[in-house]
């Protein structure tokens, strides 16, 4: 099942189990109250809303620490004592990297800046993939460190739009193998 297929499936249901309990107010609707009735139902909404709490109090925590405990951003003041350190300016409507050959397997410090306005700077892999991504922005530096595993003809295009030549402001360069040329 395609990831696609597997946010259809839980939408669906979702959409499905929202209208089960809407459809069973309604039956349930026209029915005299009755006091026993009224205390069970009051205690299974409690029941509920507890496991509910705890179900997101997990989900939150848990997804938390799966998603950052590696941050996925690199200290932006701090010298980072990496090798391959490559310049970026975007500006419109080109990219200017320096140098634009860099080598797999070892980190890649991305400087990241703009020379007019904000541009988006994302790395497309060869199988058109973002590898990673940063913003591009006049008067800051962004860092931004990647480590390729994959050499091949890497593309750079702008996420940001920044006016009418946006779309075809893309750049080229190329990551070869470790201890290669
Ligand atoms: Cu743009």
């Amino acid at each position: 099942m395609s990831l696609q297929d597997a946010a259809w499936t839980i939408t669906l249901v979702g959409i499905g189990l929202i209208a089960a309990g809407f459809i069973h107010v309604i039956l349930q609707a026209g029915k005299p109250a009755d006091a026993e009735a009224t205390r069970k139902s009051t205690h299974t909404a409690h029941v509920l809303r507890r496991w509910l709490f705890g179900v997101l109090l997990v989900a939150f925590f848990g997804g938390s620490y799966a998603t950052l405990h590696t941050f996925p951003i690199p200290p932006q003041h701090t010298p980072l004592g990496i090798k391959q350190v490559v310049n970026v300016v975007g500006q419109q409507w080109s990219w200017d990297l320096k140098p634009d050959k860099v080598r797999a397997g070892s980190p890649v410090e991305f400087l990241v800046t703009a020379s007019d306005v904000n541009h988006g700077f994302a790395i497309y892999a060869p199988d058109g993939r973002i590898a990673t991504q940063t913003q591009a922005m006049p008067g800051f530096t962004n860092k931004l460190v990647h480590t390729f595993t994959e050499p091949g003809t890497y593309t750079v295009m702008c996420l940001e739009y920044c006016g009418i030549g946006h779309a075809p402001m893309t750049a080229e360069f190329s990551v070869v193998a470790a201890g290669g040329d």
